[in-house]
């Protein structure tokens, strides 16, 4: 069956699920996210997707690094920057993979974060790992709490065993079929992203351009999804809001000349709270 394609009345459709600001709330109210990764040499992508996270609306952000390799300055003194063993995976929704690596430690992560009880995004690193672990794989499918995988080409296809030609070829099979596998909610990245649910719904999304084609853009889009997720979002509506915003606040900055030449993925983060802000 043909597939949906996610246009704003769309968006505008789900947008209840974002959290009124009540007079009396408080950080509390607005969810926590951890992302878990940023080995040595690639503390910035956990840094852009806790940073985007915490400009999404969560009420509180760690940023947790695999290796102890803490970043001196992460340029975002609202983020609590940690170790990541040093912290209990049950209090946050997580987002696991940004810059993660594939050493043991990261693996032992991966592990430890799937087993928890908390919605999870998995993303980059962490889908490398999986890739190469049925056992993993195995746990991930039984998940009771909300799962979100956002693999792109390369990354879906080392989890389908295939090579990015043969993902590209069928898009919508690839991320039907890693759906149906992994029991998650998979978005497959990639101009024309498209979003696909275990039961074999998929909708492709509208927005976006190819000024995203930088590093960085896939852990912006990581730390917005684990922002919706920790507010309550359900997971469906939480993938595709999270793909449509990330590609509108490209748009905006294309249409504004900040692309899509020398766009960078930092400077989407403003963008995309707008909005939000908007919606
Ligand atoms: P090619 O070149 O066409 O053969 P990798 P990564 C393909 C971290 N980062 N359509 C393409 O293959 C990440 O979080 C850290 C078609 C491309 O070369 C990870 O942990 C940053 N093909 C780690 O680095 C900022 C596509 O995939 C290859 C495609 C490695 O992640 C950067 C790249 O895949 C980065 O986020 C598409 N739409 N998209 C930081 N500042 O700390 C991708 N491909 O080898 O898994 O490398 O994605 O850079
Ligand atoms: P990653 O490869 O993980 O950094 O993710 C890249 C992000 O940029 C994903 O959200 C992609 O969908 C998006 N992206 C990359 N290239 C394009 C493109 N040509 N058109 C639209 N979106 C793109
Ligand atoms: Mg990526």
């Amino acid at each position: 069956f043909a597939p949906a394609r996610l246009h704003l009345n769309d968006v505008k459709f789900f947008a209840h699920h974002l959290r009124t600001r009540r007079h009396n709330s408080h950080k509390g109210s607005y969810g926590s996210v951890a992302v878990i990764g940023g080995a040595r040499g690639m503390s910035g992508a956990p840094i852009l997707a806790a940073r985007t996270a915490i400009h999404s609306g969560a009420g509180r952000v760690y940023a947790l690094f695999v290796e102890d390799a803490l970043p001196a300055d992460p340029g975002q003194p609202e983020l609590m920057c940690r170790a990541a063993h040093d912290f209990d995976l049950g209090q946050a929704t997580l987002v696991i993979g940004p810059g993660l690596g594939t050493s043991s430690a990261a693996h032992a992560l991966l592990s430890q974060t799937i087993a928890a009880d908390s919605a999870l995004l998995a993303d980059a690193d962490a889908l490398n790992l999986l890739a190469g672990d049925a056992a993993l794989q195995d746990a991930l499918a039984r998940r009771q709490a909300p799962t979100v995988l956002t693999p792109h080409p390369l990354e879906a296809a080392r989890l389908l065993g295939t090579s990015i030609s043969a993902v590209q070829a069928d898009r919508l099979s690839a991320a039907r079929a890693l759906a149906a596998r992994l029991h998650a909610v998979v978005v497959l990245k990639g101009s024309g992203t498209v979003i696909a649910a275990p039961d074999g719904d998929a909708v492709i999304n509208t927005t976006g351009n190819p000024a995203l084609a930088t590093a960085g853009t896939g852990d912006v889009l990581a730390g917005l999804c684990g922002a919706l997720l920790a507010q309550d979002w359900p997971r469906w509506e939480a993938a595709l809001a999270a793909v449509w915003l990330h590609g509108m606040a490209a748009d905006v900055l294309v249409t504004e000349g900040s692309g899509p030449i020398g766009l960078t993925a930092g400077e989407l983060i403003p963008a995309i709270r707008t909005a939000l802000n908007r919606m």
